[in-house]
């Protein structure tokens, strides 16, 4: 009994922090709220067909965005108590093992746990509308890829109350994330959480490429997709190189940490920058995998709202193209201070500023898209357009430290932090907001408030520079990241108190965009058409939202923006709406995916805390669904008649 209770209050539960109790608290009182709510309103049913089954893609695309700004809310708590400590020298808000738990958690949740299902979610929803698709092109394993990242999230986030949060960076270093370094069990989370959701990624990323490749609408060639689209397929071919090599770096840390092996420890003959290596030849691409899909929602945007053809639209895909290709020989300028020597670090550096190039036509062509346009400023468009000089901002910084002698200065300071807070903030986030509002009717059937999101915009853009841009100054004067606090001698106080009243002022602009979800599903404008923002691609040829099977018939699309130029000639539409309906053939749901993804989690946790047994009961579950599904599962799927189609259109109003 006595060994039970240490072995409760020392290892499994996190105890000691005031903090860490009140998100017990939290955590038991939400859970407990959310039970008592869907029982209340006998919501369970409802919760289990329409959406814990589901193989829609949209509906699984609307859980990923739903749980990426939760995991943003988490994040951003995080930054607010790394910049809260770091306001005032020699404060102790956070004492230094907490602030290092809570940057790394900061890190990882908000690069694999926030953006990565941000923009997945974003893909889910609008790429199979935008090619004329009914779904993805394996529905079943698509729900397999969110349950996942789902698991994997809450195994992640556990670690915060149970276990103990990982704490050696969201790079995780080695030595310094090996045992010997780093004893407890945090590192352990952060390893099988990746594990889990990178395995969903390379499902999604198979998932799409296929989807892109063999389901587009009649005529449309590669040439004539939407520029987001083609982003998604250049991003999924991006997923599936760079994931394995994520995949086999955490499963040999995995086994470092767990069963005992020294591939990263120099003591016993393994090479501690290997870790190093193996993970930014992951990492490098997938910042690209973060930013791709941004670029393929801001040209979508602007060309929409300056009502013009996106200019360039090959050079735009060619300029994707040669970045995915550059993103997989630049991974060593993450450490030029390794010490590989001159040779190496001029090939890596001017593989680096040749990215540059690329991405300069890229904004070239979106200002000249701009160019004699008859601009509308709409919020989505808004995000889209101060995307530009806040990211060129956060790209030419990326140069210099790209300029391999300089980075011995720059190097893990803080004006490294600057640095890619402009690329990810400006660049990932400004772009799912404007994706956010931009297809947010084909979502909900509603518009986001205009007024209030502009009042989110605002205090984004002013909190946001306000933050980020004296990191640049405070990072020069020698301020390295990573670090709790610092003396009131060394005459960085002001900026960061200034960064600190910066960070506040996102999180109040976070807080406003909330309430404008809630507020605009009430009073928000209603959209009829479908085609809300006299949209150019696909997605805007159906009703918001769209109908189970996406589209009734499908008419030629043949041409860049054919949907545009056929609201031009005249009868077009029609035409398109009166050709004959035909029934439709659509998976079925199946509560198989959300169960499967329960055991990996149960799996997971129990390697966490090396309970082998636990692990070997997860894993055989997990094998067990996969025979069921391989041999005794027809998935032949069902058919929607004729009928039931043509009442749907004509309750949208489009018969
Ligand atoms: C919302 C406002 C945000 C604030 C106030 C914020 C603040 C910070 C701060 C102060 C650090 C430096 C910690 C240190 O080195 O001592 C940091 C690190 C980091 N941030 Fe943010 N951040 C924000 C948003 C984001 C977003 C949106 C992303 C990614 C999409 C992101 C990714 C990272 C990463 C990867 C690190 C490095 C963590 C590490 O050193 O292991 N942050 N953030
Ligand atoms: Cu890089």
């Amino acid at each position: 009994m006595d060994q039970l209770m240490h072995f409760l209050t020392h290892k499994f539960f996190v105890t000691g922090e005031p903090m860490i109790y009140g998100a017990d608290v939290a955590i038991a009182v939400a859970t407990i709220g959310i039970l008592f709510v869907l029982t209340y309103f006998k919501k369970w049913k409802w919760l289990w067909r329409e959406w814990l089954t589901t193989v829609d893609h949209k509906k699984i695309g609307i859980m990923y965005i739903i749980a990426a700004i939760l995991m943003l809310f988490r994040g951003g708590i995080d930054g607010l108590l790394m910049r809260s400590q770091l306001s005032f020298p020699g404060l102790k808000l956070l004492d230094a093992q907490h602030y290092n738990e809570i940057f790394t958690t900061h890190g990882t949740i908000m690069i694999l746990f926030m953006a990565m299902p941000f923009i997945i979610g974003m893909i889910n929803v609008a790429m199979p509308l935008q090619i004329g698709a009914r779904d993805v092109a394996f529905p079943y394993l698509n729900a397999i890829s969110f349950w996942l990242f789902f698991w994997a999230a809450m195994l992640l986030n556990l670690s915060f109350v149970i276990g103990g949060s990982p704490d050696a960076g969201w790079t995780s270093y080695t030595p310094l994330a090996e045992n010997g370094l780093d004893p407890g069990l945090g590192e352990n989370f952060y390893l099988l959480s990746l594990q889990i959701t990178g395995i969903g990624t390379l499902a999604s990323g198979v998932n799409f490429a296929v989807t892109i490749l063999k389901m587009r609408a009649p005529g449309m060639k590669l040439m004539h997709m939407p520029m987001f689209t083609w982003s998604t397929l250049i991003t999924s071919v991006i997923i599936v190189f760079a994931f394995p090599v994520l995949t086999v770096a955490l499963a040999m840390l995995t086994i470092d940490r767990i069963f005992g092996a020294h591939f990263f420890t120099s003591t016993a003959g393994g090479d501690p920058m290997m870790w190093a290596n193996l993970f930014w030849v992951w990492g490098h691409p997938e910042v690209y995998i973060v930013i791709l899909p941004a670029f393929g929602i801001f040209s979508e945007v602007m060309s929409t709202f300056s009502g013009k053809r996106l200019f360039g639209y090959s050079m735009m895909v060619w300029s994707m193209v040669l970045i995915s290709a550059l993103s997989f020989i630049v991974w060593v300028h993450h450490f030029f201070t390794m010490g590989a020597g001159p040779a190496v670090n001029s090939f890596f550096g001017v593989s680096t500023m040749l990215i540059a190039i690329p991405t300069g036509v890229k904004l070239f062509n979106w200002l000249f898209t701009l160019r004699h346009s008859k601009i509308r400023f709409t919020v989505a468009h808004m995000w889209a357009l101060a995307f530009i000089p806040n990211f060129v901002i956060g790209g030419l910084t990326g140069v210099m430290l790209a300029v391999a002698p300089a980075d011995y200065q720059y190097h893990n300071s803080y004006f490294l932090i600057a640095h890619f807070h402009y690329v990810l903030i400006a660049g990932t986030v400004f772009g799912m907001f404007a994706g956010l509002h931009y297809w947010w009717p084909k979502m909900f059937g509603h518009i986001l408030d205009e007024k209030l999101g502009k009042i989110a915009f605002w205090l984004w853009m002013v909190g946001f520079n306000v933050c980020f841009f004296p990191m640049y100054f405070v990072g020069l004067q020698g301020m390295t990241r990573r670090m709790y606090t610092y003396p009131a001698n060394a005459g960085w106080t002001s900026l960061n108190f200034i960064e600190t009243i910066g960070a506040f002022l996102m999180g109040i602009g976070f807080i406003v965009m909330v309430w404008m979800i809630i507020y605009s599903a009430r009073h928000g404008e209603r959209d009829v058409t479908g085609d809300p923002w006299d949209g150019r691609t696909m997605e805007w040829m159906t009703s918001s939202p769209a109908p189970e099977y996406n589209f009734a018939t499908l008419p030629d699309m043949s041409g860049i923006d054919r949907f545009w130029y056929m609201k031009q000639e005249k009868g077009a539409v029609e035409k398109w709406r009166k050709q004959k309906i035909e029934e439709i053939h659509m998976p079925d749901n199946s509560g198989r995916p959300f169960i499967m993804c329960v055991l990996f989690f149960i799996a997971g946790f129990g390697l966490c805390f090396e309970w082998i047994w636990l692990a070997i009961v997860g894993l055989a579950g997990i094998l067990l669904f996969m025979v069921l599904r391989s041999l005794f599962d027809p998935d032949e799927g069902h058919h929607i008649p004729v009928d039931v189609i043509e009442r749907t259109e004509r309750e949208a109003g489009r018969l």
